[in-house]
């Protein structure tokens, strides 16, 4: 694969998504060609599936289920989206990959990491982000901003200690291989945060152009 795969994760309100296009615009700016996507999610199908996962239901949904439903998702944006898009050289931003589910299934929900990197090897092989840039916030503040964009999904509806154990594993994961991840200060108001991505940005486009 020749294109670079970058990653962006972190708890709920951490400003993912409103970064992830800020980055894409000067990506773009410096000449590289750059497919935005997400997860779960990234083609029709895996929206579908994006649907069971986050609609509440009066059904509770199995900690497995939830786990194979994203693995579901992600073998369908992989084979439709990200590995083509990687192959053709593109650089793909996508809002949230596997890091997430160790820190969701695995930090929230306490499912074994034993089982997701099974889990994980069997859908991508041997493919990893390149980079993953982790948007960290205390909770309590990522947890405002998304309340005040109003409906609740069904994982938003999670107490507080649930996204608390996601933060730390998130921080754990990016401790453990600082080769791999960016760690951003997310709580900052939202010029300071670009600043942060503006400092990363000349290494991204080293290794886009690599
Ligand atoms: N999930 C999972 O369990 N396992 C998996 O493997 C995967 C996902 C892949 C959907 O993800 C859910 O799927 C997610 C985990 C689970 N849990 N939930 N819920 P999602 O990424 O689509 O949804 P999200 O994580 O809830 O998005 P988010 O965290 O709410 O949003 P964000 O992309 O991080 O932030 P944003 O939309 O850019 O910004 C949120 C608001 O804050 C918005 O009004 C911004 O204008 C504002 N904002 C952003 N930055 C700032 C700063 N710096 N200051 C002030 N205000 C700001």
């Amino acid at each position: 694969m020749s294109g670079l795969f970058i990653t962006l994760e972190g708890p709920e309100g951490a400003g993912k998504s409103t970064n992830r296009d800020y980055l894409a615009e000067r990506l773009v700016s410096a000449g590289c060609e750059v497919l935005l996507t997400r997860e779960p999610g990234g083609t029709p199908l895996a929206e579908r599936i994006r649907e069971l996962l986050l609609e509440p239901s009066a059904e509770p949904m199995a900690a497995d289920t939830e786990l194979l439903l994203v693995f579901a998702a992600r073998a369908q944006h992989l084979a439709q989206v990200i590995r083509p898009a990687l192959a053709a050289g593109k650089v793909v931003l996508c809002d949230r990959f596997t890091d997430a589910t160790y820190a969701y299934q695995g930090g929230g929900r306490g499912l074994s990491l034993e089982r997701i990197a099974l889990l994980e090897n069997f859908v991508q092989g041997s493919l990893r982000p390149d980079l993953t840039l982790v948007f960290d916030l205390p909770v309590e503040i990522g947890l405002a901003r998304a309340a005040a964009r109003g409906r609740l999904d069904r994982f938003e509806q999670e107490a507080q200690g649930f996204f608390e154990a996601v933060r730390q594993a998130y921080l754990v994961r990016a401790r453990q291989a600082p080769e791999r991840y960016r760690l951003l200060d997310a709580a900052q108001p939202l010029p300071a945060v670009q600043a942060q991505l503006d400092e990363l940005l000349p290494e991204l486009l080293e290794r886009a152009r690599g």
